[in-house]
Order: structure tokens, then sequence, then C-alpha cells
């Protein structure tokens, strides 16, 4: 129904956009049903990564956080469809590749925790703080997908 139909913030880190691992986060989300709403390469600044990590000031590895995530460009996607935050933070894996299960995508392509290869909003409240800090709202596109009355009731 309408009413788990959400929309979450998938960023591809600096570190998967110099591994060319773009395409292949994306096709997963495809691939799993999820509808691409809004797209775009940006170099991040730090007043950007201030607020979308502002949890994260007090760690220890902040400083070198933001010295990551401002090393190259960064694609970052709004991606919508029934439950997608709960489903993505669950195709994503763990934050710490080591613990992240075979299949996902840090399971997968990740090697070390402090290049983790992708972001994915954790809460439905984060996701909408996020996408309303990345995205301006004519950035985000409403589409109908041609499957979606074969794709759920
Ligand atoms: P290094 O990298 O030259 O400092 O040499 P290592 O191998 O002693 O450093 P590392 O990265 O293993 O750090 C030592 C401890 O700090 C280790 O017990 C795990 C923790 N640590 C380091 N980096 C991270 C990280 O990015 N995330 C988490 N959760 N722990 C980390
Ligand atoms: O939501 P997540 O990205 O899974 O995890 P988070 O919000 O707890 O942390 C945000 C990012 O901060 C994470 O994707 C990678 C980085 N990070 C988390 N823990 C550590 C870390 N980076 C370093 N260097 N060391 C850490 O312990």
């Amino acid at each position: 129904s309408i009413k788990t139909l959400k929309r979450t913030l998938i960023a591809v880190k600096p570190d998967g956009v110099q591994r060319r691992l773009v395409g292949r986060v994306i096709q997963r989300f495809e691939q799993r049903g999820f509808k691409l709403v809004g797209l775009k390469m940006l170099q991040v600044s730090e007043e950007l990564l201030s607020q979308h990590y502002c949890e994260l000031r007090m760690k220890p590895f902040y400083p070198s956080l933001l010295h990551y995530m401002t090393s190259g460009p960064v694609v970052v996607m709004v991606w919508e469809g029934h439950n997608v935050v709960q489903t993505t933070r669950m195709m994503v894996g763990h934050t710490n590749p080591v613990e992240a299960r075979a299949g996902t995508v840090r399971g997968d392509f990740g090697i070390h925790v402090s290049r983790n290869v992708v972001h994915a909003s954790d809460s439905l409240e984060g996701a909408k703080r996020e996408i309303q800090l990345w995205f301006q709202g004519k950035e985000l596109l409403n589409w109908d997908s041609c499957d979606q009355t074969i794709t759920c009731e």
C-alpha cells in the first residue's frame, strides 16, 4: 500500500566512485525494484558534511571521515519504494565491512570501516533530514514506473 512507500538517501562515497563501483551499486537497487527519483554527482563541502554527520562530530575518527568524504566526488541518490529504508540498510550491510554479510554492498566490496563504499540513511527521520540536506525539491522527480501495478497491490 501507499503507506509503506518511502524514500531514502544512498550515496556512493569517494572510494566507491574511484573504484568504479557506481554502476554496480545502482544496479542492486534497481534490481530490487526500487525507483530512482534523484541522482547527482558532487564534490561535497565540509559544511554539508558537518550537518550530515552532526551526530558523529565528537568521534575520534570524525576529522578523517571528513577528509575521506571530501577526497573526491560522491554520487548521491534518492530511492523510493516499499520499506526502502529498512531494506536498503540490509542490502548495504554492517557499517564495518568485516562484520558485513556476503551479498551486501559492504560485504562484497568493502575493505575497511573507514572506506565503506556507500552511505544509506538509517531511519525514516534520518532519511527525511538527509534528503532535504542533499537535494533541492525540484531535483526529485515524481514519475510512474510502468511495472508498479505488476509488482505490488
Ligand atoms: P594504523 O592504521 O597505522 O594505526 O595501524 P593499526 O593497524 O594499529 O590501526 P588500526 O586501524 O587497526 O587501529 C587500532 C584500533 O583502532 C583497532 O583496534 C581498531 C580501531 N580502529 C581503527 N580504525 C577504526 C575504524 O575505522 N573503525 C573502528 N570501529 N575501529 C577502528
Ligand atoms: O550509517 P553507517 O554509515 O553504517 O554508520 P555510522 O553512521 O555509524 O558511521 C558513519 C560513517 O562513519 C561510516 O559509514 C564510516 C565512518 N565510521 C564509522 N565508524 C568508524 C568510521 N570511520 C572510521 N575511520 N572509524 C570508525 O570507527
